[in-house]
């Protein structure tokens, strides 16, 4: 069977919850031709994609997939790019609040997603549930992950991808039912 690392960050901005882990606890323990690794990371720049490199060592997955949270979006999002670029609204989750700071100083200016993100919005609306791909993950910890871990695998064979997902329906709107994110997650990794 293929392994596959998931990943879902704490919560962060003030909010008690992060509906992205919440999801992907959620899982199964297999989806499709999957074993599925599932792994808590903290919103911080740097630190998270360092615990997802940590654990892959373990684990050595197929596909990493990264979860996060995108406030105002109402649907659930691949994301097709990663850039290099930290620029900061927000402070992370140990204060940092970088502005216009490469994520990797050696690095391209962006990568595209190693994960089918077509086929991987497709699979989401044909699970009825609102899908659709992403042309930008940001400039925060997400997007900083994405590149990261997108800059170390570069040239393996290692997949790496991430998918923003809405609000839940407590955190105010737009948003979707956990139990139909954590839906469209499994429907999207079916066809990693
Ligand atoms: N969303 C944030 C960081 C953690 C999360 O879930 C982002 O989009 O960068």
């Amino acid at each position: 069977m293929r392994r596959l690392l998931i990943t879902g960050f704490d919560p962060f901005g003030g909010e008690t919850v992060n509906p992205a882990w919440q999801a992907v606890k959620l899982l199964p323990d297999t989806v499709g031709g999957f074993e599925l690794c599932k792994l808590g990371i903290p919103t911080v720049f740097g630190k998270a994609a360092e615990a997802v490199l940590a654990k892959a060592e373990e684990f050595q997955p197929d596909v990493i997939l990264c979860i996060g949270l995108a406030g105002g979006r109402d649907a659930v999002t691949p994301e097709r790019i990663a850039v290099n670029i930290r620029d900061a609204r927000i402070s992370d989750n140990e204060g940092n609040q970088p502005q216009g700071e490469f994520v990797a100083p050696d690095g391209p200016a962006a990568y595209f997603a190693t994960v089918p993100v077509e086929k991987m919005a497709q699979a989401i609306r044909d699970a009825h549930i609102p899908g659709a791909v992403s042309n930008t993950a940001g400039t925060f910890v997400c997007n900083d992950t994405l590149y990261l871990l997108l800059h170390h695998y570069a040239g393996t064979s290692t997949k790496v991808g991430f998918i923003h997902v809405p609000r839940i329906p407590e955190q105010g709107s737009p948003s979707l039912e956990l139990s139909r994110t954590a839906a469209a997650l499994a429907a999207a990794i079916e066809v990693c």
